[in-house]
């Protein structure tokens, strides 16, 4: 559930870019910092832990419309990746309305993807948000590099499910990808929000009795 601020009638989504350490979360965060709007961001916060950080920043969605009477606003979060750091991400993951899976492309990186994506299987079940229910994009990042493992094998590793989560090829250093993941999720957690209103809006009860 997103914050809702009723005084501003503004709804505020958290979406958390977690994945193995050096996948390029910060990265993905800087470049969508810098191409947004200032007026309708704030600045880039940085959280240090001893080892890594924990970025955050909000923003105002350019398109306002996605809930009638009030505008939406962002909080995108990275956390540093490491195992160790599991109450971290669970203290980022709190809340959480939607996640993006950043992926090292790289060949050797593999294990260390499959190993976070689980460590965050296991911290959403802490959270009781199933990884099924919570809208998640995969981004195979680094693609500019040599020794890639091929898009099919990242597939087979970690969105092999029924329903597969959608997922991108980038290059968050150049910026490519990186507006079209964010636009993937913020659209996914809108839209789950939107069908969770439906859900909740009462049937009409019969206003005459015979
Ligand atoms: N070649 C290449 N390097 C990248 C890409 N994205 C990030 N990096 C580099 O990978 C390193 C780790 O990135 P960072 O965003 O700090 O990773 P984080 O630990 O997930 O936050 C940095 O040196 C980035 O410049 C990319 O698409 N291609
Ligand atoms: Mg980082």
């Amino acid at each position: 559930m997103p914050a809702i601020d009723n005084k501003t009638r503004t709804l505020r989504f958290k979406i958390v870019y977690c994945g193995t350490p050096l996948s390029g979360k910060t990265t993905n965060l800087r470049q969508i910092h810098a191409k947004l709007d200032p007026q309708g961001r704030s600045d880039l916060v940085s959280l240090s832990t001893s080892q890594d950080r924990t970025l955050f920043f909000d923003f105002l969605a350019v398109d306002s419309r996605a809930v009638p009477g009030y505008s939406t606003s962002f909080h995108l979060y990275t956390v540093p990746g490491q195992v160790t750091y599991n109450a971290t991400l669970q203290l980022v993951l709190r809340q959480a309305d939607g996640v993006v899976f950043v992926a090292d492309s790289q060949m050797d990186r593999q294990r260390d993807n499959l190993q976070a994506f689980q460590a965050l299987e296991a911290n959403l079940r802490i959270h009781g948000s199933g990884i099924e229910r919570l809208p998640l994009v995969l981004q195979y990042n680094k693609r500019d590099l040599p020794n890639l493992a091929p898009v099919e094998y990242m597939e087979y590793l970690l969105n092999n499910r029924p329903v597969p989560h959608l997922s991108f090829e980038a290059e968050a250093y150049s910026g490519r990808n990186v507006l079209a993941t964010l636009n993937a999720i913020t659209q996914a957690v809108v839209a789950r929000f939107q069908q969770a209103q439906e859900q909740q809006r009462e049937p009409l009860r019969d206003l005459v009795m015979a």
